[in-house]
């Protein structure tokens, strides 16, 4: 017999494979599709341990859909623009777009070595032209539909990477997610795409199986209030002027004693009073240079300055005082306040600071008046209205929507929804990503550039400084163009897309990777989409899946495709972490490269051991040594078949071959089950119980027969999935011609799945009186106490005194009492 050389073995079928286009996904397919993704790696390099990690279960996922009898199309491709690539041009003068070729290539070469069933001929890589044409002509799309526009905005300005950053880019402490400096604010001209149209409908989660938590942090992200907008006015020059306010509580109103505007707001410059003017300015530019998390940071303590104005209440007419405050956000609801100190607890902590009144307007039930300035805290719950005029009494919600009827019939406001959800910063002032494809004309202003003229080439050279702008500003070849409406001189949008763009439709692209006529044609992406099983880092829970589903929602209202959601049901896969069971990471030393692992046991025991850490979504700890034990378990599965294996098994069946089916039967069960709920580990641990059995009855005459031979047959099947290279050989070895990935998933019998039982019949006094179904193995102390305490032979024995049970075994036992 030989001996396992996983080496060989793999490169014999990836080789074979890719020569058979074994894993390519048919258009022309009778099977029902099944389209199965993993989010698309960005090509650092490296294949590390976390792409292995996530890429095992996930492979071993989709070949059981395959045997199952799927089309199944489970396409990889590259995420291939963004920062790394710019920096490695900046740093090593190496072009980006060499650099992330080359490491492309690499990481091929790491992906087929892992045996996956990659579809490589629908590959896309973002970074090619035939790609950024379409996220190109994708744009111009949300552009005709007004969801792109461009606007001074306030801007996430990170100094270390010199570029803007989206919401979602900066992390909660005001660091950049990259680079870890402090992000700054910026006023500059950018794109925007405008997701927030889309709040409500994503707040929706239609017909997705998608984790709970997920969906809440979508939601949260998103971020709805239910209030009202009330308009507070003053008199300027003669003229009444009114300044908006949104509020999630308009139960307050009476409890207003003061009005806060956003540093940034419109206003602050036309209500500041002279003698106000120096220390607001002041504040102002202190303001700007902070970033929205750390204006909103709850423990920050409460500052800012009166501007020497007054606004009025419009529902009680009281004149309160107008500050400007960092508290305040400009970007949400109207960007100005009424405060209300004795229920808001940032408006009570301001109030305190600058010894503003507090007067109490909302009282709990069975709570006495008490004097706010023995409080230490703001009450925000709900409760009745209390100085409050005529709505003295007025109870908890009812309050809220009684003021919010009251101000729209006085015209001073009216009911509102808002979102935390701002619009999506896409202008990067960045080389290595799609250009936006605008021209600025001097005589027709900005001007899309037509679609028969994209792409918009991204130069393949440039010189990079440091100065904040986009280095194609310095390209006078790109930058240098005609006005496409009159011919005239005019320059090119300088800045590329945020590579997030890229990625929200990818999926869509894998449908249809060579229409070079279309981005997609609509009756591929009928075929395909949505995508059945989607798997990937929680890590993108709010950015790339919110964008995707915006992406998808948009181009659903454009006539572009016609479903609601992008992918049907959602997994995150665990973290693998150190053998230290804390992160991998250089700096603590604990990182481990796949590669040498898969050149000492070969890929099937990676990919293996990868399933059989922990839990999928749990994730654990790599331990090299642990290896081991899977190594043997696969060097155990190769023995077996090549001792056991037997061309024409003679032997005949006995009652032990029926123990032998059982199993089998049991076993297919199981690890149908355990992978069909992604529990990749105890599908592994099925199979190694299976393989056990098996091996102690391989000497024996029993491992002669039909019966037991296809156990052997099934144990390749099941392992095929997890180990697809030795499951392959072992299946040729033993005569087989086909692939064992192309044959049928084993089916098993319920009845089989069942320990044995047999019917007991029981007698009370020699008369039949029950029949229990009942196991073959049971112990007859068991038979008795089932029989004495079964309400049945209860009610018959009644009274009477139990003298003994006669049991025969396997068929009755007789109760034999006496009164
Ligand atoms: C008066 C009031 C009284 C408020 C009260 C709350 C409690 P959410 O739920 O997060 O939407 N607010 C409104 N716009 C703001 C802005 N641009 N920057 C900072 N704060 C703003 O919060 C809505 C509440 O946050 C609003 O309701 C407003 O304070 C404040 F007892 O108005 B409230």
């Amino acid at each position: 017999r030989t001996k396992y050389n996983p080496k060989e073995v793999e490169s014999k079928w990836q080789t074979q494979w890719e020569a058979d286009q074994l894993y390519h996904a048919s258009d022309d397919s009778p099977k029902p599709k099944f389209y199965h993704l993993v989010m698309f790696p960005y090509p650092s390099g490296d294949l590390h341990m976390g792409h292995w990690y996530n890429y095992s279960p996930f492979d071993a996922y989709g070949r059981f859909k395959r045997m199952q009898g799927y089309n199944v199309m489970q396409p990889i491709g590259f995420d291939a623009f963004g920062l790394p690539a710019e920096n490695a041009a900046i740093k090593r003068g190496i072009q980006a777009r060499t650099w992330t070729l080359a490491n492309i290539e690499n990481m091929r070469k790491q992906l087929r070595a892992m045996g996956a069933q990659w579809d490589w001929q629908r590959e896309v890589v973002t970074c090619l032209p035939d790609y950024y044409k379409w996220t190109q002509w994708l744009f111009l799309q949300f552009y005709k539909h007004g969801l792109a526009y461009r606007t001074k905005a306030p801007a996430n300005w990170c100094p270390g990477c010199n570029t803007t950053l989206a919401n979602e880019q900066v992390l909660a402490d005001g660091t950049c997610e990259r680079c870890g400096s402090i992000v700054e604010r910026r006023e500059i001209d950018q794109w925007l795409l405008k997701i927030s149209a889309y709040a409500e409908q994503l707040l929706d989660f239609p017909d997705v199986e998608w984790p709970e938590k997920t969906i809440t942090m979508q939601r949260n992200w998103i971020g709805r209030s239910e209030g009202a907008e009330i308009r507070f006015y003053t008199e300027l020059n003669g003229q009444r002027e009114e300044i908006p306010v949104f509020t999630t509580r308009p139960d307050t109103i009476y409890g207003v004693t003061f009005f806060v505007l956003a540093p940034e707001h419109p206003w602050v410059e036309k209500l500041t009073t002279p003698e106000r003017q120096e220390e607001v300015t002041a504040y102002v530019e202190q303001a700007r240079r902070m970033t929205e998390i750390e204006r909103m940071s709850a423990d920050k303590e409460k500052s800012g300055v009166f501007t020497g104005g007054y606004v009025t209440n419009p529902v009680n007419g009281e004149k309160v005082p107008v500050w400007i405050a960092d508290y305040v956000l400009m970007g949400y609801g109207a960007g100005a306040i009424m405060g209300v100190p004795a229920h808001d607890q940032r408006d009570f902590e301001f109030a305190r600071k600058f010894g503003l009144p507090i007067v109490e307007v909302i009282r709990g039930e069975g709570e006495e008046s008490s004097d706010p300035a023995t409080w230490t805290e703001a009450k925000a719950a709900l409760g009745a209205m209390v100085n409050s005029g005529s709505f003295d009494g007025t109870p908890g919600d009812e309050g809220i929507a009684k003021v919010t009827r009251f101000i729209e019939e006085q015209g001073i406001g009216k009911y509102m929804v808002t979102y935390r959800l701002r619009d999506w910063l896409i202008s990067r002032q960045r080389y290595w990503g799609a250009p936006i494809p605008i021209v600025y004309c001097p005589e027709h202003g900005t001007v899309p550039v037509p679609e028969d003229q994209l792409p918009v080439w991204l130069p393949e050279n440039v010189q990079f400084k440091s100065t904040g702008e986009s280095p194609l500003r310095y390209e006078a070849d790109f930058l240098n163009t005609t006005c496409p409406v009159c011919g005239g001189p005019a320059t090119r949008e300088a800045d590329t897309m945020d590579t997030f763009i890229c990625s929200s439709w990818y999926y869509l692209r894998y449908a249809d990777p060579h229409n070079s006529e279309q981005a997609w044609s609509p009756e591929r992406l009928k075929q395909w989409l949505p995508v059945d099983q989607y798997v990937g880092g929680v890590e993108h829970a709010i950015l790339h899946l919110l964008y995707s589903r915006f992406f998808v929602k948009a181009l659903r209202d454009m006539g572009h495709l016609d479903f609601d959601e992008p992918f049907k049901r959602l997994f995150h896969q665990g973290m693998v972490l150190g053998s230290d069971g804390q992160k991998m990471s250089k700096s603590r030393g604990n990182v481990e490269a796949p590669d040498k692992y898969v050149e000492k046991y070969g890929a099937d025991t990676v990919r293996c051991y990868m399933m059989f850490i922990g839990p999928f979504d749990a994730g654990g700890s790599f331990k090299a040594e642990n290896l081991e034990g899977i190594w043997r378990f696969l060097n155990r599965v190769w023995s077996l078949m090549n001792d056991a294996w037997v061309e024409n098994p003679g032997q005949e069946e006995t009652d032990e071959t029926k123990g032998i089916e059982r199993l089998r039967n049991k076993t297919i069960k199981r690890v149908t089950e355990d992978l069909s709920n992604f529990r990749f580990n105890t599908a592994l641990a099925a199979l190694m119980e299976y393989n056990n059995v098996l091996i102690k009855q391989q000497n024996e005459l029993v491992a002669r027969t039909a019966t037991y031979q296809r156990a052997l047959e099934t144990l390749m099947q099941l392992l095929a999935p997890l180990a697809p290279h030795i499951a392959e050989e072992l299946w040729h070895l033993t005569g087989h011609t086909a692939s064992i990935h192309t044959s049928e998933w084993p089916g098993y019998d319920e009845a089989l799945t069942k320990d044995e039982t047999f019917t007991l019949v029981v007698q009370v006094n020699g008369k039949v009186r029950e029949r229990i179904e009942t196991a073959t193995d049971i112990s007859e102390s068991e038979i008795r106490k089932m029989v004495l305490t079964n309400p049945r032979v209860l009610s018959f024995i009644g009274d009477a005194t139990v003298q003994k049970v006669i049991y025969v075994p396997g068929r009755l036992a007789n109760v034999v009492v006496r009164n």
